[in-house]
């Protein structure tokens, strides 16, 4: 396949601006091969990675590192105390934005149509989404994966249609490997991705072909090559070894 890898840093409620900075300075000795990169950060460390972004361009014109915020409103503006708008996303040099991380669906009651709205919402504000699906285990082990999956990825493109799908980056995130240790198996994200790519196919060859489906779920550096290496998968989306600036620049060296 052509398409470019891409690996995204989830950080979660966790990091700093250290870790932001050591980030910076191990990308500044890359050179060449890199992959896309999009760092997301909690969204109160954006302005000063921005800058610290900016201070660095000279030195990481090697690479194409990103920002992203982790969740965004589904409304544009006004009275939704403690919400943040994709428009400050976007003026705060965010790129993309993570949308429907199953944590968000579990603990904050995001539902499908929910999701549909922030990643409509995304797009018009002029931000990537990057389209969280995935099954929990009971849902896998009902041989119902497909099903869940099918019925998340249908909710939003019941509201967007498939040609949004072009400027839209889709994550597979089995809920059992969040956070587990526990990650799918290549075989497994491979079958999963293959099957969601052929979903969107059947209703755009072109975006099926083109989108990048990332794999999500204990991503790390002694899993990510066989992981990446599977024609279907194009990049992680990564938590937990993000938080590790050694780790996360392996990662992304194994993507590229
Ligand atoms: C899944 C992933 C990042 P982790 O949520 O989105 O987290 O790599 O810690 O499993």
């Amino acid at each position: 396949a052509t398409r470019r890898p891409l690996v995204a840093a989830n950080w979660k409620m966790a990091g700093s601006l250290q870790l932001a900075q050591e980030l910076i300075q191990k990308f500044s000795r890359i050179s060449g091969g890199s992959p896309d990169v999009v760092l997301c950060p909690p969204s109160v460390y954006l302005d000063n990675i921005q800058r610290k972004l900016e201070a660095a361009s000279q030195t990481l014109s090697g690479c194409s590192l990103h920002l992203g915020g982790q969740n965004l409103s589904h409304q544009e503006f006004g009275a939704y105390t403690g919400e943040i708008s994709g428009g400050m996303l976007k003026e705060f040099g965010c790129k993309y934005v993570i949308i429907g991380h199953s944590e968000r669906r579990r603990m904050y009651g995001e539902t499908s149509d929910m999701v549909a709205e922030k990643f409509a919402m995304a797009q018009k504000m002029g931000l990537t989404p990057i389209l969280c699906v995935g099954e929990s285990l009971a849902a896998r082990q009902a041989n119902r994966t497909f099903e869940v999956l099918a019925g998340e990825l249908d909710a939003v493109l019941d509201k967007v249609g498939i040609m949004a799908f072009d400027n839209a980056v889709l994550a597979y995130e089995p809920l059992w490997a969040i956070g587990t240790g526990k990650s799918a198996t290549p075989e497994q994200a491979q079958e999963v991705h293959a099957y969601l790519r052929q979903r969107l196919s059947a209703l755009s060859p072109y975006e099926g072909e083109k989108i990048r489906i990332l794999y999500g779920g204990s991503v790390k550096p002694s899993n990510a090559a066989d992981l990446f290496t599977q024609p279907d998968v194009d990049g992680g989306l990564v938590g937990g070894a993000s938080l590790n600036a050694s780790e996360f620049v392996t990662l992304c060296r194994i993507a590229s």
